[in-house]
């Protein structure tokens, strides 16, 4: 799987963790989160970032100055792409579980949210793909819709504030089948009830299939162009402005055979 991997810097750490933060990293340090996306040509309309909040994670040195928050099972992987100053190594100054990091306002690049987006918890995040980190787009991503919906309808339980989940949400790509607003099509048509519902798989791929194979751009410096071109070019830019990279991970790679 070939994603890309996408820089949001830190603008503002959650009061709760600020020592722990300041006790571990130099003072001027630039902390990303890194998620990993296989959609580039939709950042425009990031509107949050999620973590597993059960997860572990760690923020690790990837060159003078930049901290990467992501897996550490992620991080490894990268210290063998090449991604990291010295080969096999990923030296690791903090570990973290997602719900400590949530509320940390971070800089989605390209995001129409030009003022920052928040770091929320989503439960069905996994460890064991791309870095634990995903960006939330949730006009085209039927996961990331529903978990917005949840999160706005229970933010006390969820310990956020209604107003980080309830930015608004970008009409990016147009489709034959479902409109402006692939995935809150599929979720009304599907009736999913939550993110946890099953039928969201399904739901996922038509998205792909549709957005991919049909879809046309209405937002952005590629507007009018299908989203099968616009893809490479919106991942080149993001690349050549230094935003993002290229993370690799083999399909279906097993990691916890040993653990
Ligand atoms: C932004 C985005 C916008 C995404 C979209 C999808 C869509 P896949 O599809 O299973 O191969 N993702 C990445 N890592 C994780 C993880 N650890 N746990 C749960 N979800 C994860 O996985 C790739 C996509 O799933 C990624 O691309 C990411 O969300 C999410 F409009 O990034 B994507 C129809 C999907 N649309």
């Amino acid at each position: 799987q070939e994603y890309t991997a996408l820089k949001l810097l830190v603008k503002e750490w959650p009061e709760a963790i600020q020592t722990k933060i300041s006790n571990s990293l130099p003072g001027d340090a630039k902390v990303y989160f890194v998620p990993a996306t296989l959609r580039p040509e939709t950042m425009y309309g990031q509107n949050c970032c999620f973590v597993g909040p059960n997860l572990t994670y760690g923020i690790f040195k990837a060159a003078e100055n930049e901290y990467y928050f992501l897996s550490p099972r992620s991080a490894r992987n990268m210290a063998y792409q090449g991604l990291f100053p010295e080969w096999g190594v990923f030296p690791q100054v903090a570990e973290l579980k997602g719900k400590d990091v949530i509320g940390t306002l971070v800089n989605a690049p390209l995001s129409v949210h030009k003022d920052g987006v928040r770091i929320l918890p989503m439960e069905t995040v996994k460890d064991s793909k791309g870095t634990g980190v995903v960006t939330c787009v949730p006009s085209d991503s039927p996961d990331d819709y529903a978990t917005i919906m949840d999160l706005t309808k229970k933010a006390d339980y969820y310990g956020i504030k209604k107003e980080w989940a309830e930015l608004e949400i970008l009409p990016l790509i147009e489709t034959p089948s479902y409109g402006n607003l692939t995935a809150k099509a599929l979720v009304e048509k599907f009736k999913i009830n939550g993110p946890k519902d099953t039928k969201l798989a399904e739901a996922k791929e038509l998205a792909y299939k549709e957005g991919f194979y049909q879809g046309k751009m209405i937002y952005g410096e590629f507007s009018g162009r299908p989203v099968s071109e616009a893809k490479n070019l919106v991942k080149q830019k993001l690349i050549d402005s230094g935003d993002a990279f290229n993370y690799g991970e083999p399909d279906g790679q097993v990691i916890s055979r040993s653990s």
